[in-house]
């Protein structure tokens, strides 16, 4: 296996909305350049990437593949991603790694919603954009409204570096504005002929021409000078503008492709080798302590992590790109992350599912190894004796959040396996557990994300598993005070239980004054776990109730408030006043005064106009202008408070705070409400009363639970 020095080496990532062609294009670049002697096809299952079985299966990618081609003296690394956005914790990793990014638009369908979603991640990696227009052939391609769009979405940095001649069937020709001539394309797709631009379109070659000089020159003063003097820039100078203009990300050239028809890759492969910058020419990296890392082929070894596969037969399988240095097969490297020493005992490049053994790689290149014993994705590994280590990567927060549960329990432990296994491929899965509702949650990006997890958990760990809406942390507190006495009094012979508790609690806020009317003992303020107050006095005259029995008594109202008296939601910001008791000299024990405590604390709570209270979530919902009105009815339907509206470009964000209770896999109705553009984010924001009618539906049904327990 050739080894290319890190000048020769550049890392794209294809990025597109779902079915814009991507994984066909990767299969053309790769038979083009010879390293396939036949061209798969998605449908036939026979491509290299989308080679999983569940990708067979789904008939598009789910995860992002590795491959690589070799286009005169470069080597270009490819990674292949999945357009859906739920499958968005496989793009960001190899957004994380590529130099520079390859967004396919679909000619028929010109910038889709799941374009837009890839391009607010695109965003924060600044890094160079090639636009590629693909399916020309498609009898509905329209490149120019293809391209207006790109302008309206993305800005005036798109650049046209090419236009078809004529488009769908017929489509066979492309007039190319560097080189000023025109690519004829045989049937069979592949190398083409150049012939002079036909005199029918001269003239808007000549004007597009002229815009790309433009382009360039504006980004280099000496060549802005060039053009003044000489009204026009060879070829050279202009990748070097365009160059300069796409780290600037001032300068995003669109190619012409048909994937399908293997019609021009060769050319896009071509202006990557000659104007996409190398890994050796991008910025430096930024590491987690605020330092930064050239990419330099003499520096130290360093590698980073940026996926993990978990393989029946091999086990884990590590891919990373070289940061700097080289790394070679046996060299030990430490984990900046995990502090373990790590052997890299093979060393191999990638091609789908195709592992190709090499003895080295350098900067600039990607590769992987297996059975690493302590590293995931995200790590960094360098040479013993040195400390660096890269920013980690920013995975999106979970959009929906589920109970799931082994539909065998008895395989609730084989699940947690294979969910903590799950992980480490996918750190978009996000596992929690709910010490309050004693529920196992699983937060992931959609409704998609779900149903795959639960095809890799029948499928490679034989468990099923049932999803369901997680339990809603409901509050209880009071509205006003209330008292209660409770004596528990057990004397049937054997050691008897006598205490009573007179106690009066009261609705606790901050600052408010002492109880009055009682002669305050002692006094304990308890932040609760579940949050809120406990303010627990003991008021106690002339020892009606021995001090010793006062952490009992508190101990039954805690235990109370844990599972409060309405729906079995833990109550707060209650502040409670044990003034008056009896004992009984032999029968009084800690048990007697819990169990008075708890029962006269449950009483007092009835008689104190309960109240539950719901969590308010703050919200911001992004969606196009256009369908603000049915996002906002929707949020309405919700029981949301709709706090404010901005606007941000072509979007809206709408500001409401919602219950949780009507949040539900929002997600998914928000994205079939705005055709999959909407998006939002939430946090939790406070407990507020939950109305009355709900609030008696709330307790009937936690009466009906308890009788069916
Ligand atoms: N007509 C036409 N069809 C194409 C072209 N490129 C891809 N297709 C078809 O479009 C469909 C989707 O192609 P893929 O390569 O799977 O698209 P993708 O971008 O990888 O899709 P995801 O993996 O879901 O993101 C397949 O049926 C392809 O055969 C093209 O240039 N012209
Ligand atoms: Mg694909």
């Amino acid at each position: 296996m050739k080894v290319f020095d890190a000048k020769h080496i550049k890392n794209i990532v294809l990025l597109g909305s779902h079915g814009c062609g991507k994984t066909t294009l990767a299969e053309t670049m790769l038979f083009e350049a010879g390293l396939i002697q036949r061209r798969g096809r998605v449908e036939d299952k026979n491509t290299v990437s989308d080679h999983h079985e569940l990708e067979h299966e789904r008939g598009s990618s789910v995860y992002s593949t590795v491959l690589h081609t070799e286009w005169r003296n470069y080597k270009i690394n490819i990674i292949d991603t999945p357009g859906l956005d739920d499958l968005v914790g496989e793009t960001i990793p190899a957004l994380r790694v590529a130099d520079t990014c390859v967004l396919l638009l679909s000619a028929p369908h010109g910038v889709e919603v799941g374009t837009d979603l890839v391009w607010d991640h695109l965003a924060h990696y600044d890094r160079p954009v090639i636009i590629g227009v693909n399916q020309l052939d498609h009898p509905n391609a329209d490149f120019d409204t293809t391209v207006a769009q790109a302008r309206e979405h993305f800005g005036s940095a798109v650049t046209v570096m090419q236009y078809p001649v004529e488009q769908g069937d017929g489509f066979h020709r492309i007039i190319d504005l560097l080189k000023m001539t025109m690519y004829v394309f045989k049937d069979a797709g592949g190398k083409p002929e150049k012939e002079a631009i036909p005199e029918s379109e001269r003239e808007r070659a000549e004007a597009l021409h002229k815009e790309l000089v433009e382009k360039a020159a504006e980004n280099d003063e000496t060549l802005m000078e060039h053009y003044f003097e000489k009204g026009e820039l060879d070829e050279d100078e202009m990748r070097q503008g365009l160059k300069q203009g796409m780290m600037k990300r001032s300068c995003f050239p669109v190619f012409c492709l048909s994937a399908l028809r293997n019609m021009g890759s060769g050319r896009l492969m071509g202006f990557i080798d000659n104007v996409a910058p190398a890994a050796l020419e991008m910025p430096a990296e930024e590491l987690a302590d605020g330092g930064t890392l050239e990419c330099s082929a003499d520096g130290p070894p360093v590698l980073f992590t940026f996926k993990t596969m978990i393989e029946p037969r091999a086990g884990h399988i590590t891919l990373f790109k070289v940061m700097s240095g080289e790394v070679g097969e046996g060299q030990d490297l430490v984990n900046d992350n995990t502090g373990t020493t790590e052997r890299i005992n093979q060393l191999f490049i990638v091609d789908g599912k195709e592992r190709r053994p090499v003895k080295k790689l350098v900067a600039g290149d990607i590769g992987g190894t297996i059975k690493l014993k302590d590293t995931a994705t995200a790590h960094t590994l360098h040479a013993p004796g040195t400390s660096v280590k890269l920013r980690p990567i920013a995975f999106p927060e979970p959009r929906l959040r589920q109970v799931i549960k082994a539909a065998d329990q008895k395989q609730e432990e084989k699940l947690h396996a294979a969910l903590l296994e799950i992980q480490k491929e996918d750190p978009t899965i996000v596992l929690s557990y709910s010490r309050e509702t004693g529920q196992q949650l699983i937060g992931a990006q959609g409704d998609l994300h779900l149903s795959l997890l639960k095809w890799k958990l029948s499928h490679h760990y034989k468990v099923d598993v049932e999803f369901s809406a997680p339990r809603i942390p409901y509050r209880e507190t009071i509205r006003k005070g209330a008292a209660a006495m409770y004596r528990h009094k057990k004397q049937t012979g054997g050691s008897g239980q006598f205490g009573e508790v007179h106690l009066r609690i009261e609705p606790w806020h901050e600052d408010m004054p002492e109880p009055s009317g009682h002669s305050v003992r002692g006094k304990e303020e308890h932040d609760l776990p579940t949050g809120g107050k406990l303010v627990f006095y003991n008021c106690i005259v002339g020892g009606v109730i021995d001090n010793k029995f006062m952490p009992s008594i508190l101990k039954g109202v805690m235990e109370k408030m844990e599972h409060g008296p309405l729906t079995g939601s833990p109550a707060r910001d209650i502040r409670v006043i044990v003034h008056d008791g009896k004992m009984h000299p032999v029968d009084s024990n800690d048990i007697s005064f819990k169990i008075a405590g708890l029962q006269a604390f449950r009483e007092a709570f009835t008689n104190a106009d309960p109240q539950l209270l719901e969590p308010i979530q703050e919200l911001e919902v992004r969606v196009p202008a256009d369908l603000m009105g049915d996002v906002m009815t929707d949020l309405q339907g919700r029981r949301s408070i709709v706090m404010g509206v901005d606007s941000s470009g072509r979007y809206q964000v709408i500001k409401a705070h919602t219950p949780l209770a009507e949040l539900d896999r929002y997600s998914t109705s928000l994205r079939s409400l705005t055709q999959g553009r909407g998006t939002y984010t939430e946090r939790f924001l406070a407990y507020q009363p939950v109305p009355s009618d709900l609030q008696h539906r709330l307790i009937n049904s936690h009466k009906e639970e308890e009788v069916t327990a």
